[in-house]
């Protein structure tokens, strides 16, 4: 939406060159070649103009989706007493969102306040089940503990990675990126940036609720996962784990989804920490694979056996 919008005024911007282009036709080479260079300026402006924005409203974001249907998280279930790591969320305020743009993947996390210092002081991650496989092959987050804050992609450690206690980190991150004003916002949720909210304190705890908001490139997740062995793509199917911590090697304050259970021996699907199943670039849930191929089945049985009565009439 925010390319469909950007881009409805570019075409604006365009088609008034254009209209001014067909006036003045017939004027000399000059004309045409200023013409030109206005075009290829507009067009090397585009990536800055059609850009991420990490302050973009809620409806420019897609609400992610958990098993039946709801956005958790529980409030006050994180681990240490700090809201500001508490993922907070309901039907009608989300916790979690993704957004595809400009070739960035972005996550939005809502937690329960800003904590004093100001900002946000801890890590948060995305974890992707990029094959569905069960484990979790990739992190993409946020670091702020300590010096250095960054937004950068990490990978799994050792272990299984299909559990709250088989998950690992690999610290440092193997890509890091400066936080700026194109990839990454800590902001109160504001009537503004969450058109139609009916509450700022979803946890009720007298602080006004925040979205952590960041971006990483879409073309680093996939050289990343490569090296795992995994293709990846903007249609690829995925199911997500994201969470909140107080380091980059373990996820240790609050899993969305998860009432607590951040040392849970069952699976992330059992605990009901996996959202349901995206592919970066859709809006809604998409249907996994093999159920995408038992309904392709399906509707072919269904076809011939219409087929067949017909034949018989
Ligand atoms: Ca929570
Ligand atoms: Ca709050
Ligand atoms: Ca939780």
């Amino acid at each position: 939406m925010l390319n469909a919008f950007n881009g409805n005024i570019m075409f604006r911007i365009m088609k008034s060159y254009r209209i001014s282009a067909v006036r003045n036709a017939g004027r000399g080479l000059i004309q045409k070649l200023v013409l030109s260079a206005v075009g290829a300026a507009i067009f090397c402006l585009a990536p800055a103009v059609f850009g991420q924005i990490p302050t973009s409203p809620t409806t420019l974001w897609v609400p992610i989706l958990y098993g039946n249907n709801n956005f958790p998280d529980p409030s006050a279930d994180q681990q240490t007493g700090s809201a500001e790591s508490d993922m907070v969320g309901n039907l009608s305020q989300p916790s979690f969102y993704m957004q595809y743009t400009n070739g960035f993947l972005g996550f939005r996390f809502r937690v329960g306040a800003d904590a004093s210092p100001a900002g946000f002081k801890g890590a948060a991650f995305v974890g992707l089940d990029a094959n569905l496989s069960g484990s979790l092959d990739l992190f993409i987050g946020v670091n702020n503990q300590g010096s250095g804050d960054s937004v950068g992609i990490w990978f799994p450690g050792a272990g299984l990675n299909t559990s709250p206690k088989t998950t690992s980190i690999v610290s440092p991150p193997t890509l890091s990126y400066s936080e700026t004003s194109l990839n990454y916002s800590f902001a109160p949720v504001t009537a503004v940036n969450n058109p139609g909210a009916s509450s700022f304190d979803l946890n009720a705890d007298g602080r006004t609720d925040q979205f952590l908001t960041f971006y990483v490139p879409f073309s680093a997740i996939v050289s990343a996962l490569a090296t795992e062995g995994i293709t990846f793509s903007l249609n690829s199917p995925m199911q997500l784990v994201a969470a909140t911590a107080t380091q980059d090697n373990s996820l240790n304050e609050d899993l969305n989804g998860v009432n607590g259970g951040i040392n849970s021996v069952l699976t992330w699907q059992q605990l009901g920490g996996t959202t349901q199943t995206y592919t970066p670039t859709s809006t809604t849930p998409v249907p996994e694979p093999s159920v995408l191929a038992l309904m392709v089945v399906a509707g072919t049985l269904g076809s011939l056996l219409v087929a067949r009565q017909k034949a018989r009439v």
